[in-house]
């Protein structure tokens, strides 16, 4: 996993805010679980902030990328 291009690729994005509610948190973590799990994006387009490796869709890694990172270990 490249987490060095995914910072740079992120920090002028607000990594990982999916909500835009301007933090990255718990929240944004359940709308990527929801967009992983059934396609369901919101009412917001999720790729760009969604996208945490940029492989271009949103999966499981992205789930996995955003949970190491609310927990610190990103
Ligand atoms: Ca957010
Ligand atoms: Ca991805």
């Amino acid at each position: 996993m490249q987490l060095a291009e995914v910072m740079v690729y992120s920090s002028d994005l607000c990594y990982g805010d999916l909500n835009c509610d301007g933090i990255a948190d718990i929240k944004d973590l359940i709308v990527i679980k929801k967009a992983v799990s059934g396609g369901n994006y919101g009412s917001s387009e999720p790729n760009v902030f969604g996208d945490l490796n940029c492989d271009g869709e949103i999966s499981a890694s992205d789930l996995v990328a955003m949970r190491k990172y609310l927990l610190g270990i990103a």
